[in-house]
């Protein structure tokens, strides 16, 4: 027999997931007492909030689930922003909340969400994938692989669980069993057959073809496919903003990121009539991906969209057809690779576009004063560390400069949270990550950022979570300092942040902290990271309104 506790942690275990994240409360104290010897790690965060983005950035980064826990009441409604995140930028995670036992669940007791007791449910069935109440422990085994499943079939997305607090020490007689939840990636539905032979169709075509990958491919299974398809066909490929290094930017054929944030070469090319058909894959009609619905965008060639039932979609802006990106990606992979195809077309097409846009070559940083531009931070910061270094990028003007100036050598390499843009994310979303991969991790962030959840800083020391943090430190809201200072001085003293000893800061909890005023000082300081890989912090001064070479990328529905 086994406790309800010992029977979600095990089942949990037998995803391969190493570390939860959360905040403890009276709901759970069974859950937190009985987690000894599951082989699962609960991790000790200071907010849900944060909690629930390293619970993100372990999901999108170790290909498996993320999963948060917390209270009801006051826990729960923490996790609102993190699991709504996590649904709109489809990634999959479990999360967990607890409750009073059942016999008191319809009474408002303390630290209840509303008045009629704890009843989460109301909240996050608006905001989660799918939320369920637990109503006893017979309940539990079949609530729990329900979850997972939901979680973890695209397009993922978090899956909550109200779990009293009697059913986490009731026992059960069920044993959790692995399941294979990978295969359930690859779903198709009555129109897939329709979908594939159309897109076999086009590459087996004359037309100019060009790829743009969404976010939810951002995973080394696909990439795989579409590195091997596109340069089977000779098909250009972009990505959107989070799903740089899909199709690796140094690659001859990559355009980079389009959209917000995006390369001149993939605007050059998707505003122009030159491409015949623009075939997506998980790239939603939003305002980021389309830079704000540019007009030529949808003016001069086909744009056809695959992607997961429930997209926005909008027949002004392409056509799109709701189906699985994922069997799309793999069916045609099994069933093109070995066809012969005649590239010359496309080759010669391509080479000329190339040779009038100048290729996506590094730009000079040409700075109207004697500062670090936030652009060159990030082409030296590719240039010191090593080629499979992870970088995750906030929110904020200093995302602009990642998106235009990191290379993104492969999939699963580059992070951000483009959708919904919860500022902070990057910090707790990049600790998360360092529990879920062996590897070097950049994070890349503002100082506005960094007051919201800078304090999680405090858990990768903890844990002995070797980070580099770049504050790109600007000592401003400079994203809203760009449009604020354009209506008035006053109205741009709002964007001013007030100076913060960043540097006592991450000292006062054991970080390594540099001051860079200078290039060779921030050189010099990443190099010493890379000798001693513990959490070091480069708080790096940076102007408020830095050198763009391309305002226009930033465009917006609102400027
Ligand atoms: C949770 C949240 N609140 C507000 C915003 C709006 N917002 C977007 S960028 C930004 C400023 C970010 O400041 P900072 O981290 O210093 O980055 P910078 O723009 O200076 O590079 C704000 C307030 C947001 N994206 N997320
Ligand atoms: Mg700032």
């Amino acid at each position: 027999m086994l406790t309800g506790t010992e029977y979600i942690l095990r089942r949990i275990s037998l995803l391969g997931v190493k570390h939860i994240f959360g905040i403890p409360g009276a709901h759970i104290y069974p859950f937190l007492l009985k987690s000894v010897g599951t082989g699962v790690e609960l991790i000790i965060n200071c907010h849900e909030l944060s909690a629930g983005y390293m619970a993100d950035g372990y999901g999108r980064a170790s290909d498996k689930l993320g999963v948060l826990f917390g209270m009801g009441g006051p826990g729960s409604n923490n996790m609102v922003t993190a699991v709504n995140t996590a649904r709109l930028e489809r990634v999959p995670l479990l999360v967990i909340t607890g409750d009073v036992p059942v016999h008191l669940s319809n009474v408002p007791g303390f630290q209840c969400a509303n008045e009629l007791g704890t009843h989460d449910d109301a909240i996050f069935k608006t905001i989660a994938k799918y939320s369920k109440r637990v109503s006893g422990i017979d309940d539990l085994a079949y609530l729990i692989e329900e979850a997972i499943r939901i979680a973890l079939t695209p397009p993922f997305g978090p899956a909550h669980l109200i779990i009293p607090y009697n059913v986490f020490t009731e026992e059960t007689s069920a044993q959790p069993q692995p399941t294979d939840y990978a295969r359930l990636r690859f779903w198709k539905n009555d129109r897939s057959t329709a979908t594939l032979s159309r897109i076999r169709d086009l590459l087996a075509s004359d037309k100019k073809v060009i790829f743009w990958i969404g976010d939810s491919l951002n995973r080394a299974g696909p990439a795989q496919q579409v590195i091997c398809l596109a340069e089977k066909f000779h098909i250009p490929v972009a990505t959107s903003f989070s799903a740089k290094g899909v199709f690796p930017e140094h690659h001859k054929l990559a355009l980079g990121n389009f959209g917000y944030a995006g390369w001149s070469l993939a605007k050059a090319m998707f505003l122009s009539d030159s491409p015949d058909v623009i075939i997506g894959f998980d790239i939603e009609q939003n305002e980021r991906n389309s830079l704000g619905w540019h007009a030529d965008l949808y003016r001069g060639k086909e744009l056809l969209l695959v992607n997961f039932p429930g997209s926005y979609s909008n027949k002004e802006y392409g056509e799109s057809i709701e189906d699985n990106p994922f069997y799309i990606l793999e069916s045609l992979y099994t069933s093109l690779i070995n066809e012969v195809y005649d590239r010359h077309s496309r080759e010669r097409w391509f080479q000329t576009i190339l040779q009038g846009a100048g290729g996506e070559k590094a730009r000079p940083i040409i700075s109207p004063a004697r500062r670090i531009e936030p652009a060159r931070l990030v082409q030296l910061l590719q240039k010191e560390m090593p080629r499979d270094a992870i970088l995750f990028v906030d929110s904020g003007e200093h995302r602009v400069f990642a998106g235009q100036n990191w290379k993104a050598p492969a999939a699963a390499s580059f992070y951000s949270a483009s959708v919904v843009a919860p500022m902070g994310w990057a910090l707790a979303a990049g600790i998360g990550c360092a529990f879920a991969r062996n590897e070097p991790v950049i994070v890349f962030t503002g100082d506005g950022c960094m007051q919201m959840h800078g304090i999680e800083l405090k858990t990768a020391i903890k844990y002995n979570r070797p980070l580099l943090v770049v504050l790109a430190n600007n000592k401003a809201f400079g994203r809203i300092h760009r449009y604020l200072s354009t209506m008035s001085e006053d109205a741009a003293k709002m964007a001013g942040i007030e100076e913060v000893d960043w540097k006592l800061f991450g000292q006062s909890f054991g970080a390594k902290v540099f001051d860079i005023t200078s290039e060779e000082c921030f050189i010099e300081s990443i190099r010493r990271f890379l000798a001693e890989p513990r959490l070091t912090i480069l708080n790096v001064s940076t102007p408020v309104n830095p050198y763009h070479h391309d305002v226009t990328l930033a465009r917006s529905a609102f400027a």
